[in-house]
């Protein structure tokens, strides 16, 4: 029975390269039939990606793509273009190839039953990668790993605490949010608003969206500084949007960092350049680099191990108090 779904899962690929492959490219197809052929046993596992909206997503992708071809497995990616139709047609194509896993970072947290129901009627075994899901129906997955978005808010808001501590004025917080709708932008607005409401002089005065994105965060930003006149803080999901919004503030003379207080998540390169400048203040550190964790879980499940329900990765927080000459590069 293994052996005709092999060959019927070999006949797909071949047949693909017209359809989903093209998504991603078929460079290397060739090759990969030729190791197929050779090897019954090669991995397939497929991969529906959010998309390519930050410097995050895309070192997240890349450590997902080394790992596997370290391990010799096969990763079928697709870029979904933060779209969640994409990344269901691309999880019944994956159904369609047979393939042995799927990998799935979606990306917002519901709506995904039917396809994840066609999956399980397949049998074929789900890891969430970096985001989670909404659902009553727990056997819909296997494991989850990433990162406690929820900790990682309310570790933003302990340090805003911390900054203002003793402060009885105002202070007028600005929200750059990330995804509506997605597990990391509702987590880190849950878990920093649990925190700062201890403080009745918090107050977020401005939650909008820039969707994660560079560019949406500069003009979210712009429309912002028009708008408010007094505020003291930016607290923003991640750190491609807080590039976009230092930019949007230094265009109209505003000092990041001392004028207006900055808060940000994830940790890469250039924002931990600008924590160093003084253009912010806190980073709260969210660790792309996935690949490895969730292959090695991949392989456990495969041979009929017991898996974890869910692995969390350890994040940093780096501040300005801190000697940041100790941060070691960020590889993103
Ligand atoms: O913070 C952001 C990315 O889901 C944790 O998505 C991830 C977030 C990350 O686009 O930069």
């Amino acid at each position: 029975m293994r052996k005709i779904l092999h060959m019927q899962r070999i006949i797909f690929l071949m047949l693909g390269c017209g359809g989903l492959l093209m998504l991603s490219g078929c460079q290397g197809e060739n090759s990969r039939l030729d190791q197929q052929l050779k090897d019954e046993r090669t991995v397939v596992l497929g991969f529906a990606q959010v998309g390519a909206e930050s410097s995050w997503r895309l070192s997240n992708t890349q450590s997902i793509k080394e790992a596997a071809s370290a391990e010799g497995m096969q990763l079928m990616y697709i870029n979904a273009e933060q779209k969640q139709d994409n990344q269901i047609k691309a999880i019944r194509s994956f159904i369609a190839y047979q393939v042995d896993a799927i990998l799935l970072s979606p990306v917002i947290e519901t709506g995904w039953e039917n396809v994840l129901n066609e999956a399980k009627l397949a049998d074929i075994p789900v890891i969430l990668t970096d985001r989670e899901i909404k659902t009553e129906q727990p056997d819909l997955y296997r494991c989850f790993v990433g990162s406690d978005f929820h900790k990682e808010g309310k570790m933003a808001g302990e340090f805003l605490k911390k900054k203002f501590k003793g402060y009885k004025e105002e202070i007028n917080i600005v929200e750059l949010y990330g995804t509506i709708g997605s597990s990391p932008a509702e987590g880190r607005s849950r878990g920093f608003k649990e925190v700062i409401k201890e403080n009745p002089n918090f107050r977020v005065i401005c939650s909008r969206s820039g969707d994660f994105m560079h560019s949406k965060g500069k003009e979210i930003m712009k429309d912002i500084l028009d708008e408010y006149q007094d505020i003291d803080v930016l607290y923003s999901h991640n750190d491609s949007m807080t590039l976009g919004a230092i930019e949007a503030m230094e265009e109209v003379g505003i000092r990041p960092g001392k004028d207006i207080i900055i808060i940000t998540i994830d940790g890469e390169q250039k924002i931990i350049d600008a924590l160093k400048q003084g253009k912010v203040n806190c980073v709260i550190e969210c660790n792309p680099k996935l690949g490895d964790t969730i292959v090695d879980l991949t392989k456990r499940l495969l041979k009929g191990e017991n898996i974890p329900r869910t692995v969390f990765v350890e994040d940093m927080v780096f501040t300005e108090w801190d000697d940041l000459s100790l941060i070691a590069p960020r590889g993103y």
